[in-house]
């Protein structure tokens, strides 16, 4: 908060003692996920607390009760900027343009996010490693709290993966608090922090993904090489244009670079040597010496980009002094997360794969690229992304489509001018008084059945989201699943 800030340098956490929030009065953003323990910790800081959210239902009023027992006043349904507000700090799905965040900044009231705050008040010696980019994060994030726990590490997976960072920070019921944080971040966190210190991170990669909310990929990308900004040792995806240029153009130029790729590794970066993962960076002579970290069948699931995640997780902990076997004994201890590129079942000779979770076009790109041979169940919201290129790229490998969803025609259109050849069979989603959704899985998966051949994977890596015929990505998987396992 302005008239605070001068004593606390802005990349660092405040020393101990003192309390930039003490009396003041913060206006807190949202009542979702992040929102209640944030305001919890600023309780604790001594701040006087207002948390507003827009929804006013049964279940945000039993969180505002518990929350108003706690000491915070709480406003529900639409209400404007509490009057004199020292500092905002907002849920990360608040856009900068919401009215009261648009008011904020009018009357040059700071607002800040979740993450930022967590930092400001973190333990000085808890050491954060982060992870953003548009597809891969949580997996990584996940890689690298179970390498780091292999190595003997207190460490925890929080942020955007669904711990918030705030609970890391302080201690729990039990009065501990973390060491090592495996961080993931969204761009929307990242666009409301500021003086983030990661000891090490990397932007995976960049694709085109909630362009609506920064208003473009170039604010979009920027937004996420601020995880490069201050010092912090920059581990870049060689293969990944943004990434690169993020970690040159936003990064610390005098911070350590550290290259990731799928061959083999140049002095200073990780790479891949026939079946090894192997280091040449985080080694004593990287110019003579290379240490093998762990192989190939270490890395499920077993796809190129996922290599390159398991990659960057390795980075990430070898950054700080993380054993060469922990990569590996960490990587097995690794369980892939449902509805990402899960097996789901093997009938009549075809493989049958859950990517639900692939819901923009990049993220279907590289799971289609991990099979020879695929007859693809794609559609969905396309959230304006353009899918000619996913197309064109895929359409050797396309052995038929079904096709589903709100803009299954923007679909269809690219594989009739990319892929003419390709037989596509489109599924209409129910009508209001069709039969609950899972039954347009089991029309899904039959007319897939109906394309595939023996060795043929059967992908459902839809490019797109979920909500216009299901609940979420979870949902839409384990229709598929369900229909799947009925087939069998
Ligand atoms: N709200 C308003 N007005 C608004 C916007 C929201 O009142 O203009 C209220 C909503 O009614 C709701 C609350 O704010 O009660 C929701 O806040 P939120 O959607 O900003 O988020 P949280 O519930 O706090 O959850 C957030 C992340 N959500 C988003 O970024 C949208 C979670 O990521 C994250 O796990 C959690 O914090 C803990 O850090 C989810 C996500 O979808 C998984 N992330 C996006 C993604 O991965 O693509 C970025």
């Amino acid at each position: 908060m302005p008239h605070h800030r001068s004593s606390t340098s802005p990349t660092t956490a405040p020393a101990e003692g003192e309390n930039p929030f003490a009396g003041a009065l913060v206006c807190v953003a949202g009542l979702g996920v992040s929102g209640p323990p944030v305001a919890r910790a600023l309780l604790a800081q001594g701040a006087r607390v207002v948390v507003v959210d827009g929804r006013d239902d049964e279940t945000t009023r039993a969180v505002a009760a518990e929350l108003t027992e706690a000491g915070a006043e709480v406003l529900l349904g639409d209400t404007p900027l509490p009057e004199g507000c020292d500092l905002v700090v907002t849920s990360p799905g608040w856009r900068p343009d919401s009215p009261l965040l648009l008011r904020a900044a009018e009357a040059g009231v700071e607002v800040i996010g979740d993450v930022e705050l967590a930092w400001r008040i973190k333990p000085a010696d808890q050491v954060w490693l982060a992870i953003t980019g548009t597809n891969g994060k949580t997996t990584t994030v996940r890689m690298l709290e179970s390498i780091l726990r292999a190595d003997g590490r207190d460490a925890l997976a929080v942020g955007n993966v669904g711990t918030p960072v705030i609970d890391a920070v302080r201690p729990d019921a039990e009065g501990h608090v973390y060491n090592v944080l495996a961080v993931e971040l969204s761009s929307f966190q990242l666009h409301w922090s500021e003086s983030l210190r990661p000891h090490a991170a990397t932007v995976l990669n960049i694709a085109a993904d909630h362009l609506d909310w920064h208003g473009g990929l170039d604010p979009y990308a920027r937004a996420k090489g601020k995880v490069f900004a201050h010092g912090t040792v920059r581990v870049v995806n060689t293969a990944d244009e943004w990434s690169v240029r993020l970690a040159e153009e936003d990064g610390d130029p005098h911070a350590p670079l550290v290259g990731l790729r799928l061959d083999t590794p140049r002095a200073g970066e990780l790479g891949v040597v026939e079946d090894l993962l192997v280091d040449r960076a985080f080694v004593a002579e990287p110019h003579s010496s290379a240490e093998e970290l762990a192989t190939l069948a270490d890395v499920r699931p077993a796809a190129p980009h996922n290599v390159a995640n398991a990659l960057a997780a390795a980075a990430l902990a070898r950054s700080i002094g993380a054993a060469a076997d922990s990569i590996r004994v960490g990587l097995n201890a690794f369980v892939p997360e449902p509805h990402r590129i899960a097996h789901v079942a093997k009938v009549a000779g075809v493989d049958y794969v859950d990517d639900s979770k692939a819901t923009n076009p990049h993220a279907a790109a590289a799971s289609l690229n991990s099979y020879e041979s695929v007859v693809w169940v794609a559609g969905g919201l396309l959230k304006g992304a353009d899918v000619d290129d996913l197309v064109a790229e895929a359409a050797a490998r396309l052995r038929g489509v079904v096709l589903i969803g709100a803009d299954r025609a923007r679909i269809r259109e690219a594989l009739e001018e990319h892929a003419p050849d390709v037989p596509v069979v489109e599924v209409e989603g129910p009508a209001a008084d069709a039969p609950p959704e899972h039954t347009v899985m089991d029309v899904v998966v039959a007319e897939a059945a109906a394309l595939a051949r023996e060795g043929d994977t059967v992908l459902l890596a839809p490019a797109a989201a979920s909500m216009d015929m299901f609940t979420n990505y979870p949902e839409r998987g384990r229709f598929f699943s369900e229909a799947v396992h009925r087939r069998a």
